[in-house]
């Protein structure tokens, strides 16, 4: 199920499963051994704050426990990385109301197409969905969304090019009320998150789809793209500050020999991550199972 994962994880030697399960094959536990596991935690992305975590943690059991020898010390390894990574997490979907996912995020991170997977996934699952074309700005943005509209046979609700998009969600929410709609999703247009201007008009999305849905039915979901690394989380910050994220979903991990920004994010954001995207394929997107994870990244 994760091969596709794995795959990216393992495509070099610098990738963090050879990383990490070189460290773990063999040897005694000394000053080098450490400083040379936070190296590497630090070079897969997992941030200096879980790092250091890890390892005082893994120093801590090593020396409570007696341990000697580095192969004891994986199992312990990764439950620590399942601990960071396992946060509260609430339903993002309910069942027989009106959902409405708004996908915000920078340019190209894949918020489109991840909206196509979320689509081909409820479809499968027997959920009547809608796609909102609300990022009227990018050239051929709505094409696109009505392009996988037409693949996956679903429809897009959608205006004119330069149109308020927060115009185009009030419609899609009033169709989706009179059609008995499960899920509706959003397409927004990339922007930074330095952009106050453009973060306004999120949060006006988001204001609109409030007031026309009931108390917990909107959810902002930030698409954000494995392989940028750490200044990933300096975005989802500023998205959080601006909009509240519900979720995140992470990209690309095919395309990272990385992947610990995972760990990072949890640590540091404490924000769930709802779904993994594991290519550029319909049914490349996983639900994200903590546990699951580590077992893939570390074998
Ligand atoms: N390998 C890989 N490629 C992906 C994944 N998700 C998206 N892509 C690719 O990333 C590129 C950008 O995807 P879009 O969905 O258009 O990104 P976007 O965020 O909507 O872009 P803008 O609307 O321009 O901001 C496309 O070529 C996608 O096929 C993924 O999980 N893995
Ligand atoms: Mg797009």
């Amino acid at each position: 199920m994760l091969s596709k994962l794995k795959n990216g994880l393992r495509k070099n030697n610098k990738g963090l499963i050879s990383q990490i399960t070189g460290l773990f094959s063999g040897g005694s536990i000394d000053e080098n051994f450490w400083e040379h596991m936070e190296e590497i935690l630090i070079r897969a992305d997992i941030g200096i704050h879980a790092t250091s975590k890890i390892v005082e943690e893994l120093q801590k059991r090593a020396k409570d426990l007696n341990i000697k020898d580095v192969e004891e010390l994986k199992g312990l390894f990764k439950n620590e990385m399942i601990k960071i990574i396992t946060v509260e997490n609430g339903a993002l979907i309910e069942d027989d109301s009106l959902n409405v996912v708004i996908m915000v995020g920078v340019n190209g991170v894949g918020k489109t197409t991840t909206i196509a997977k979320m689509a081909y996934k409820f479809i499968e699952s027997g959920k009547k969905t809608l796609l909102v074309a609300a990022d009227t700005f990018r050239a051929a943005a709505i094409e696109q969304l009505q392009e996988w509209g037409k693949r996956l046979d679903v429809e897009v609700v959608k205006h004119q090019r330069g149109g308020d998009p927060a115009a185009v969600v009030f419609d899609a929410i009033g169709a989706a009320h009179a059609r008995g709609t499960d899920i509706v999703l959003v397409d927004t247009a990339g922007r930074l998150h330095t952009n106050v201007d453009l973060m306004e008009e999120l949060k006006k999305i988001k204001r609109v789809a409030l007031r026309e849905t009931t108390e917990g039915a909107v959810k902002t979901v930030l698409v954000m793209d494995a392989t940028t690394g750490q200044n990933g989380i300096f975005q989802a910050k500023l998205f959080n500050d601006a909009l509240g994220l519900d979720a995140i979903i992470l990209t690309k991990l095919d395309g990272t020999a990385k992947g610990g920004i995972v760990v990072a994010i949890e640590d540091e954001l404490k924000i769930p991550i709802w779904f993994i995207g594991i290519g550029e394929h319909p049914n490349d997107l996983q639900v994200f199972k903590p546990k699951e994870f580590v077992e893939a990244i570390l074998e």
